[in-house]
């Protein structure tokens, strides 16, 4: 893959680049390609702009997600979970015939703008490559309708390098036509959480990165495309490269900050001590230029963002500063941990910092079977034939979203151990391979150890005297509650008669057990 820099866009391809979309005149047909969490809400504000036209969102007929084309133009979201407003929004551009949900990607010759917002996982977390082919499809369905004067915008988050490498030379291998001359190509990296998907592309500022540079024909149309969709957030352009290393980055920030918090609760445990007095005095340090932002330990770190987009980073650095094929088939091959690249300058034989605090957070759930089976020890237990109630299966507090759960990570850890494990979860509805109950009282009976993996409201309300009830009750038996989520008050637990292991609470994790 050949990464072209910025500066390779020359004034005259950029100069018939303009003309071409002076032609074609304003955005008036948007195509959206992948109808998921980044692609429905998007596709339905872009449909409720009044200066659109129509929207297309196009949706392969699978077997798995084909469902969606007639629910969506049905007027219905297809997105479990709640998300305020895209119900109403998506029957609104429906009943107003601005929005088709096809499959027929024919119809993205009619469009002024195409975006691709299309999952990137990795193959599996374990060999850290990405998978593209998803993402590939989309790209040659684009380029097999490209005309000139179309603007392609990736909203996926993807390894940086890839806007100006293989997205262009894909397109430009399908439409023979060349970016940045005869059409226009930029980065528009999404930053949508669920349960608030509207908010975040509304409020949220937008970085948009077309290739050529922040003052390119293909940065100027971008804007012209999400400009309309915003309401407090405000848009900040700069080149493609940029643009995918700022999103990338600001998710690697965020997991680097979530294990520096986790590696803070693990010593504190380790001495005796409450990350959360830690915390608070930490946090009490305020002032001009000092930022503290210390975010929360816990019992892992799930979802599709923060747990491989570090790893895009570290693929784009290796692929954009060692561009040459060969060093590219040693990068498909394995990622290394210690950055090797010609042109970084880096402590020769340390590791990443990022790909660390990857390993620290992906850690938590082991973190967690220690304070489990320590938590049953002291009541002269073992895991094996005990029986664990997990409760969370989601990786986010009060979402049905089970992307990457750490709940997983936890389950199997647990089952090698010999143990009987449940599962709980108010709003996820099924898994693959793995049972989930919406019944407590069914999750709870005759359970040994409680474990808290996620902090959905349900849990704030558990009482200890009514939960204790349904556990385990042989004479003088202490019931194990492990709280990964910092959801319950540690005192209410013990004095009913538990034993009681939290992170970061290193002052209570060897409590007295209560008489
Ligand atoms: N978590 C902690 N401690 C914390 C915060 C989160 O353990 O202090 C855990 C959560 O329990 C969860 C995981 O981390 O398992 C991810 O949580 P999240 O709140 O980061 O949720 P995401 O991954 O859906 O959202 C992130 C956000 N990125 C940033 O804030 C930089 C969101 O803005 C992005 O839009 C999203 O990734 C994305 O799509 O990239």
């Amino acid at each position: 893959m050949n990464t072209i820099k910025t500066t390779d866009i020359n004034d005259t391809a950029s100069e018939k680049l303009s003309k071409l979309i002076e032609e074609r005149g304003p955005i008036k047909t948007i195509g959206v390609i992948g109808m998921g969490y980044v692609g429905i809400p998007s596709a339905a504000l872009f449909a409720d702009v009044p200066t659109i036209d129509r929207v297309y969102g196009f949706q392969r007929d699978s077997s798995t997600s084909g469902y969606k084309i007639e629910m969506l133009n049905n007027g219905e979201s297809p997105l479990k979970g709640e998300e305020p407003g895209l119900e109403d929004l998506i029957k609104k551009v429906v009943s107003e015939n601005k929005f088709i949900c096809t499959p027929d990607f024919s119809k993205i010759a009619d469009c002024d703008a195409v975006t691709l917002a299309i999952q990137t996982p990795f193959e599996n977390p374990k060999d850290l490559i990405p998978n593209f082919t998803p993402l590939i499809e989309g790209l040659r369905n684009v380029g097999r309708y490209l005309t000139p004067g179309t603007l392609v915008v990736l909203e996926s988050t993807i390894t940086p390098g890839t806007t100006t490498g293989m997205a262009r030379e894909i397109l430009e291998e399908e439409s023979g036509l060349i970016a940045g001359e005869d059409f226009a190509l930029a980065h528009a990296p999404e930053r949508v959480m669920v349960g608030r998907l509207l908010k975040n592309i509304r409020e949220h500022d937008r970085i948009i990165g077309g290739i050529g540079g922040i003052d390119s024909p293909s940065t100027h149309r971008t804007a012209e495309l999400y400009r309309p969709v915003l309401t407090k957030g405000t848009l900040i352009p700069m080149d493609s490269t940029a643009a995918e290393i700022t999103k990338t980055a600001e998710n690697t920030f965020r997991d680097l900050q979530i294990a520096a918090a986790n590696q803070l609760a693990l010593y504190c445990e380790a001495m005796g001590v409450n990350f959360y007095d830690v915390r608070k005095g930490i946090d009490s340090l305020k002032g001009e230029g000092i930022t503290r932002a210390i975010l929360w330990p816990g019992a892992g770190v799930g979802g599709h963002c923060l747990t491989k987009d570090t790893y895009h980073l570290e693929l784009g650095l290796q692929t954009i500063t060692n561009n040459d094929p060969k060093t590219q088939e040693k990068v498909n091959k394995k990622i290394s941990t210690r950055p090797k690249s010609d042109s970084l300058d880096f402590p020769t034989g340390e590791p990443s910092l990022y790909v660390v605090a990857r390993h620290i957070n992906d850690f938590m759930p082991q973190h967690m079977l220690t304070l489990t089976k320590s938590g049953l020890a002291r009541v002269g237990k073992t895991l094996r034939g005990s029986k664990v109630a997990i409760l969370g299966w989601a990786f986010i507090n009060n979402s049905d979203d089970a992307r990457n759960t750490p709940s997983e990570v936890y389950y199997h850890l647990c089952l090698k151990e010999g143990a009987k494990v449940v599962v709980h979860d108010p709003h996820v509805l099924s898994y693959p391979g793995v049972t989930i109950s919406h019944s407590l009282e069914e999750v709870l009976s005759g359970a040994d150890v409680i474990t808290i993996l996620t902090g959905h409201h349900d849990y704030f309300q558990l009482q200890p005297e009514t939960v204790k009830e349904l556990l385990i009750s042989s004479e003088g038996s202490y019931p194990v509650i492990v709280d990964g989520r910092n959801v319950v008050d540690p005192i209410c637990w013990i004095e009913e008669g538990f034993v009681y292991k939290g992170v970061g609470k290193g002052d209570l994790n060897n409590h007295p057990l209560q008489k």
